[in-house]
């Protein structure tokens, strides 16, 4: 008989026969996974559950929370606080990191999360999902603060996300590849569904939110009016768009079948670099990115070099398929 290899079969491998991770990040991976399947019942349960809707509160970026954001913030923290693998926490909902309180034993790693991205679609019945990210305390830091968690992304030592889509799915990795995960309903069990996963280097499709098009700059306008030329411009192929608006979505589809996915700077609020987030939005989902052979960069350099100033600093993304994501790039550099 075949049976699936579990998601905790996937990193005790991890652990054991490479040497990969240790123990502790294993467990904690395990318990993020273990909360994500808590909030992919909460969405599903979408009217029935009561979880629809605005909390009536703002975040610390002045949007507006809905009910499922706070109940997935809520769901990691408590999941997460007494493993005792974590020294703090940091997430898209709170202003400041969140410190392992004192009655728990503190860990040596720092969890950074998105609980709920692509918030606008849970009212309308759209993909959402999670995105996380794992760094290091930095050594012998004893009163943990925000500014540890301002290391750039080539220090993760794991990141993934979950999306509650028509099925749930985890998708990781550890630095060592990205592994797919399908979540068993019935038996409450994450089976790996896909190992290695790679991203096509090249594509036809492209994800912009266009209706900023005409706060671009010249480097995107230029770019995007040569996909759309199609096979009559310098591109000489056609190209299909989607935007889903749900970053995890998104990005879902480049992992799965390739593609570019961008959100650049733009003149609305040109002080502001992009509309993601670097810390927990656009430095997990690069590494994931990179990790499958694709490239992620904020214009001009990796994602993963920039060094954040900010626990809630925002940042360009252009990732996906490398030579699309390696054109634009040069665009802006032009
Ligand atoms: P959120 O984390 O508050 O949900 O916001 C981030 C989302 C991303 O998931 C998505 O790519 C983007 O915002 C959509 O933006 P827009 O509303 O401009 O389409
Ligand atoms: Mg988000």
């Amino acid at each position: 008989m075949t049976s699936r290899i579990s998601l905790t079969q996937y990193l005790v491998e991890k652990q054991r026969e490479k040497g990969l991770i240790p123990a502790e990040l294993r467990l904690l991976v395990e318990v993020v996974a273990r909360a994500c399947k808590r909030i992919s019942i909460a969405v599903s349960k979408g009217a029935l559950g009561g979880v629809l809707g605005d909390a009536g509160t703002n975040n610390v970026q002045g949007e507006p929370q809905k009910k499922l954001d706070v109940i997935a913030n809520e769901t990691l923290l408590e999941a997460n606080e007494w493993g005792g693998n974590l020294a703090a926490m940091a997430s898209e909902e709170m202003d400041h990191s969140y410190t392992i309180p004192n009655r728990y034993p503190k860990g040596e790693f720092l969890l950074l999360f998105d609980p709920l991205d692509g918030s606008s679609n849970i009212d309308v019945n759209i993909s959402v999902g999670t995105i996380f990210s794992v760094l290091r305390l930095p050594e012998s830091v004893v009163d943990v603060s925000d500014e540890h968690f301002l290391q750039p992304g080539v220090k993760q030592v794991a990141a993934g996300y979950a999306i509650y889509g028509p099925a749930t799915m985890l998708v990781l990795t550890v630095g060592d590849g990205v592994a797919a995960f399908t979540l068993d309903r019935e038996t409450g069990s994450w089976s790996l569904t896909e190992d290695q996963l790679r991203i096509p280097e090249q594509t036809k499709e492209f994800a912009i939110n266009s209706s900023n098009s005409r706060h671009w700059q010249p480097p995107v306008r230029r770019y995007i009016d040569e996909l759309l030329a199609g096979r009559e411009g310098p591109r000489g192929k056609d190209f299909n768009m989607r935007w889903v608006a749900s970053m995890v979505a998104d990005v879902h589809r480049v992992m799965s079948r390739g593609g570019i996915f961008m959100y650049p700077r733009d003149n609305r609020e040109p002080e502001k670099p992009g509309k993601l987030r670097l810390l927990y939005e656009a430095n997990p989902m690069s590494f994931l990115v990179e990790q499958a052979g694709g490239a992620a960069t904020n214009g001009l350099q990796r994602i993963m070099e920039v060094q954040p100033t900010k626990l809630h600093e925002r940042v360009a993304v252009f990732l996906g398929s490398r030579e699309e994501v390696e054109r634009v790039t040069s665009y802006h550099r032009d």
